[in-house]
């Protein structure tokens, strides 16, 4: 073997190896226990950066330690290929999105297999594959038959320069990215999925998540939003009809001074008479910065107290939340103190904070704090004040009993909200999957049939990044004869948001690519999708905490009740390991602190690469660069190479033997502790790893083991027993960590290669159990003393020791002895009377 350690000679090689004899390979074997590991795949940008090599350094040693303890493992990867960043770079640069999309998974492809990832790349999912995404068309099918898809009206963003719609990342500053025209907001027939049908058991099933980060879990509960109010009734004044807001403060009712309606909602076009000042507001509608609002002239009655209440639009009142409609209370809501600021509109105190009460008795109106004008909302509960026959109550209470008073009168009634919304899929873009419907003038909205599937997205469209999606410019795209009538129809030109890619690829992953059954797999329960699913652990980042987890909750359960699979939850355990920052923030190109991957594979090896990221930190820590940990990485690599080298032929010529049955009794007192610490060593590493992935302090584990190597000097052939015994078990234990030099060195020293299939290395308890322990000893319960004493001491002699103690018999004195007891051959009691 070479006598330095050089990872461009060593790394290579086992890649081809592994390559060549497909060795990452996973077949479905229901005899066999399954793992299924799984990271989030990379969107193609073209290069990987150091937050993926980390993300997928965590999963390769999970998947590679799995598999050494027995298990069947799955462990894919693949390609998040579709969305705009191709499209842009198709406007800029002039290179068709599916070409710059193929050319960067090729090379990241690549990068990827030089950091040794231990991948099936037989199952291998592109999304912007037509047979990866038919099966989204397929889906959407049989969701828009179950009324899980369907069409509305809604607002996106619109660039009235360029003529297009723009994804919220395109709008910068409120302008467009490309001509910095302002952006308005534009409505547009789009596609939902009917997310909300779940929206109560993805809340309730939360608690099931008990493999989730809490934090996590708590932010999924948030988006999901769920919340208990009234809807209460405000008559228009010279109308019959009621303006229905949705309040979770039915005990603020009192303090109402105004009440707003959304833009878009119906009555706002029916109340205002000047439609130019209504266009205004509506284009400045969903704008949180500012605040506006417009009168209009009419007024509702407030149903607690036949009060009238101005009616004005305004821009931050949402028609998809609630009702569309709120009732506004200055006082008691931030927002609506700002609003009444600017319009000079009423502030009334209904709630009072529960310290200014005197006594513990009701508050009398006239008690109620005098003078100073508030500052701003006062949002906490407190007691009710002027506020008729419910002054006085608890403002919890108060909601009760308000929403009964309001339900008995026949004005409001109790209702549930929640402030998840269905999932606007519609994108105005060219890069997606295209949404499989067509427009008939005669039939209306008809599904492209099942065996008309997949909708191909046509290659020939021109990029000019105006004017709206380049499939409106595609003929042979476009028009196409309706399959139910035969007449003339048009296709959808919107493609599916991305997301909808990436909520189901886990299951895809589940199927080699190439079975020939997978056209009905993928349509009815299949062994496969029961066998591996679901994924016991996903690891990515906290990014996706929110929209991509919910959606494959969303989507998991959508396939659960078409019958294609058994589970609920897709994911099992979750890590969601922290960024990778260096010079204090997190790196990114705009920072100019970006460590390249390629760089630290071509000069350390990728081994390095990945200890050094595995060492850094635990996985769900931020992990701080730092260019020393680097070479510390490469130099305790180093030593373990030169170990090896220096020993090899002494190590190669005795046969390997752990010892843990064998008599060490020939073992000098160097060997035996080299020994303790390797079982030691093995025992620490797997519960490191068992609890809760801490690669980090297993890593440190195995230096301290290697530095006691590497001042071990044996002397005859049970000395080279335990080097060699030492050795063997540091490489394996290295192996889900850096498995290049270990699968090298491993060799090097005899061995078959192809660790992975080796089992975990197990240790013996009573060799890894220390020689001596700490005796702590008591009086009266009392800690007077310690001993160091020899392990497995019967409690007689344990008994003798303690008292036998120097500085014990001084203390006992002329005490007289009453018991001795000990505690686990660690501890003595001695109680004197
Ligand atoms: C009066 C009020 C008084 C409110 C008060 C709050 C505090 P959650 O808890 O998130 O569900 N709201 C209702 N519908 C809305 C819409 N479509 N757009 C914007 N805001 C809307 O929030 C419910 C509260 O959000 C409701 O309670 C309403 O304001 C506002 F001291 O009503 B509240
Ligand atoms: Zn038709």
């Amino acid at each position: 073997m070479e006598e330095r350690y050089d990872p461009r000679k060593v790394e290579p090689k086992w890649q081809k190896f592994w390559a060549e004899k497909n060795l990452y390979k996973t077949e479905y074997d229901d005899s066999r226990k399954k793992f299924y590991c799984l990271e989030m795949f990379p969107y193609p940008s073209g290069r990987i950066h150091m937050g993926h090599v980390r993300n997928y350094a965590i999963g390769d040693v999970i998947a590679r330690y799995k598999r050494m303890r027995g298990f069947n493992v799955l462990h894919p990867m693949g390609w998040d290929a579709f969305g705009l960043p191709a499209e842009n770079a198709a406007i800029k640069h002039g290179v068709h999105p599916s070409k710059w999309t193929y050319e960067n998974i090729s090379y990241m492809k690549g990068q990827l297999n030089k950091l040794g990832l231990s991948y099936d790349w037989d199952r291998e999912v592109t999304t912007c594959s037509p047979e990866y995404y038919r099966w989204n068309q397929w889906f959407f099918v049989k969701m828009l038959e179950k009324g899980l898809a369907y069409r509305k009206s809604s607002y996106v963003n619109w660039c009235p320069s360029c003529q297009t719609v723009l994804a919220n990342e395109q709008v910068i500053d409120s302008k467009c990215w490309r001509c910095d025209s302002i952006v308005v907001q534009k409505e547009l027939f789009q596609w939902f999925l009917r997310i909300t049908r779940y929206a109560e058991e993805l809340l309730t099933s939360c608690d099931e998540l008990a493999g989730w980060p809490e934090k996590v879990v708590l932010m999924q509960k948030n988006w999901i939003g769920k919340s208990f109010g009234v809807e209460a009734d405000f008559r228009i004044e010279d109308s019959d009809e009621n303006i229905k807001i949705f309040t979770t403060r039915a005990d603020t009712l009192f303090g109402v001074s105004f009440v707003c309606l959304s833009p878009p909602h119906p009555l706002s076009a029916r109340l205002v008479e000047d439609k130019d000042e209504l266009d205004k507001i509506t284009a400045q509608y969903g704008k949180a910065d500012e605040k506006m609002g417009l009168f209009t002239g009419r007024y509702c009655i407030n149903p607690v107290n036949g009060e009238r209440v101005p009616i004005y639009i305004a821009n931050f009142v949402l028609m998809e939340y609630g009702t569309g409609a709120i009732m506004s209370v200055p006082a008691h809501d931030q927002r609506d103190f700002d609003f009444a600021v600017k319009y000079d509109l009423p502030i009334k105190q209904v709630i009072m904070p529960e310290e200014k009460i005197v006594g513990a008795g009701l508050v009398p109106a006239q008690q109620k704090p005098q003078g100073v004008p508030l500052q701003a909302a006062y949002e906490d509960d407190g007691i009710l004040m002027d506020s008729g026959k419910f002054s006085g109550f608890a403002s919890t209470d108060a909601r009760e009993t308000i929403a009964k008073y309001l339900q008995d009168k026949g004005a409001g009634r109790k209702v549930v909200n929640y402030k998840l919304r269905d999932w606007g899929i519609s994108r105005q873009r060219y890069w997606g999957t295209p949404i499989p419907v067509i427009y008939c003038d005669r039939c209306g909205i008809v599904p492209v049939p099942e065996k008309d599937l997949p909708v191909i997205l046509p290659e020939d469209v021109r990029f000019t990044g105006k004017g709206g999606s380049p499939l409106l410019e595609s003929p042979s795209f476009l028009d196409v004869t309706c399959a139910v009538c035969g007449g003339k129809a048009r296709r959808e030109t919107d493609t599916m948001d991305t997301f909808v890619d990436s909520s189901w690829y886990f299951i895809r992953y589940c199927f080699d690519g190439k079975d020939p059954g997978l056209d009905s797999k993928l349509k009815s329960k299949s062994p496969e999708l029961g066998y591996w699913m679901p994924v016991d652990q996903y690891i990515g980042g906290v990014e996706h905490a929110v929209l991509h987890l919910l959606y494959s909750r969303f989507f998991t359960r959508v396939l659960r009740d078409l019958g294609i699979i058994g589970c609920s939850e897709p994911f099992t355990n979750l890590l969601t390991q922290g960024m990778v920052i260096k010079d204090g923030a997190k790196m990114s190109k705009s920072k100019g602190n970006v460590v390249d991957p390629d760089y630290l594979i071509e000069r350390y090896g990728s081994d390095t690469s990945r200890l050094f990221s595995l060492f850094a930190a635990p996985p769900e820590k931020d992990l701080d660069w730092s260019d020393k940990g680097v070479e510390g990485a490469y130099r305790f690599l180093s030593r373990v190479w030169n170990i090896v080298s220096k020993n090899l032929e002494a190590m190669k010529r005795v046969v390997s033997d752990d010892l843990s049955t064998g008599d060490i009794s020939g073992l000098t007192e160097e060997g035996r502790s080299l020994l303790r610490k390797t079982h030691q060593t093995v025992k620490k590493v797997t519960a490191d790893i068992e609890k809760e992935y801490h690669f980090n302090t297993a890593i440190s584990a195995l230096m301290e083991l290697v530095n006691e190597m590497t001042g071990f000097e044996p002397r005859d052939e049970i000395g080279y027993k335990v080097l060699r015994a030492a050795v063997e078990k540091t490489l394996l234990l290295l192996s889900p960590f850096t498995p290049h030099i270990a699968e090298e060195l491993w060799e090097a020293i005899g061995n078959e290669p192809f660790i992975p299939d080796r089992g975990w290395p197990s240790w013996d308890e009573g060799l890894a159990m220390d020689e001596e322990i700490e005796l702590v000893i008591q009086v009266n319960g009392k800690v007077r003393g310690k001993l160091m004493i020899p392990v497995g001491l019967t409690d007689d002699e344990i008994k003798k020791l303690a008292l036998g103690d120097r500085k014990m018999v001084e203390f006992l004195g002329q005490g007289v002895i009453r018991k001795v007891i000990v505690v686990k051959g660690r501890l003595v009691n001695v109680v004197v009377g």
